[in-house]
């Protein structure tokens, strides 16, 4: 395992008893695994998470105290896990528990060939849980307007559950990302498969492995329609200014 040279970067808005449960999954389980969250919750709200995971000497919060978007709160956590130089692999995850860290490792496995390896709820062994059906009717949509648009060979553009090896996020963080929300992890997989080396071919690989989903029990969720609407301007954004 790599959990020396490992960050995990959580975007997290009002996650406070997800995130004791999910913090203590990672650092049983993955000890020496570095975890960056970036906070945007209310500063009440933030003091309280810094006390809860006060403990943990591995976890570092940031606070930005104003909602900014999943998006550029993940690209922030990014800069911050750069600093160590130490750090070769970089997840993000969503803070819900949606995702599972115990499937950390099908992740290291593949990124022995791919320089991003997407979490993908869509291929035969992934699994759903707890999603209403329209939410993945939703999702399914969603997914089949990016894949048309934006052309990319992925099952599953909107998951927030991925690795990427330390050069592609060394290239992520100087670009000049426009969106901010949830489809910035539509504009980053679109940056990295139009990134070319001189004599052309691509420069990095791009890759998924099948994750289980469970739909979140505590908290609220952030995605309401004005995300969605966001989303969609923001995928067409994405393609013309590309
Ligand atoms: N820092 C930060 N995190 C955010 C923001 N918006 C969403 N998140 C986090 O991004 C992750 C995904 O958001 P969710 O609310 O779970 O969105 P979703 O998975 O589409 O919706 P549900 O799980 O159904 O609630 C969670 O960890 C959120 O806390 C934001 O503006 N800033
Ligand atoms: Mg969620």
């Amino acid at each position: 395992m790599n959990n020396n040279e490992t960050a995990v970067i959580i975007p997290a808005y009002n996650e406070g008893k997800n995130l004791q449960i999910l913090v203590t999954k990672i650092t049983n389980n993955f000890p020496g695994i570095e975890i960056v969250i970036v906070d945007d919750s209310q500063k009440e709200e933030n003091l309280l998470l810094k006390k809860a995971l006060a403990n943990f000497k591995k976890v570092t919060i940031l606070s930005r105290e104003k909602k900014q978007g999943r998006g550029s709160a993940v690209i922030f956590g990014m800069k911050e896990a750069l600093k160590n130089k130490k750090n070769k692999y970089f997840f993000e995850m969503d803070a819900d528990l949606a995702h599972d860290p115990l499937e950390f490792p099908q992740f290291f496995s593949a990124s022995e060939k791919y320089d991003m390896v997407v979490g993908s709820r869509y291929l035969t062994k992934s699994r759903i849980i707890k999603w209403p059906l329209y939410r993945l009717v939703q999702s399914k949509v969603i997914n089949f307007l990016l894949k048309y648009w934006l052309g990319i060979k992925l099952s599953d553009y909107t998951n927030g559950f991925r690795l990427y090896k330390r050069s592609a996020v060394e290239f992520i963080v100087v670009q000049k990302l426009k969106e901010a929300g949830y489809i910035s992890l539509s504009e980053i997989a679109f940056k990295l498969k139009k990134a070319r080396l001189p004599n052309g071919q691509r420069k990095f690989k791009i890759g998924e492995v099948p994750t289980s989903f469970t739909d979140r029990t505590y908290g609220k969720s952030n995605a309401d329609a004005k995300e969605l609407l966001r989303s969609l301007v923001g995928a067409v954004r994405i393609r013309l200014n590309g």
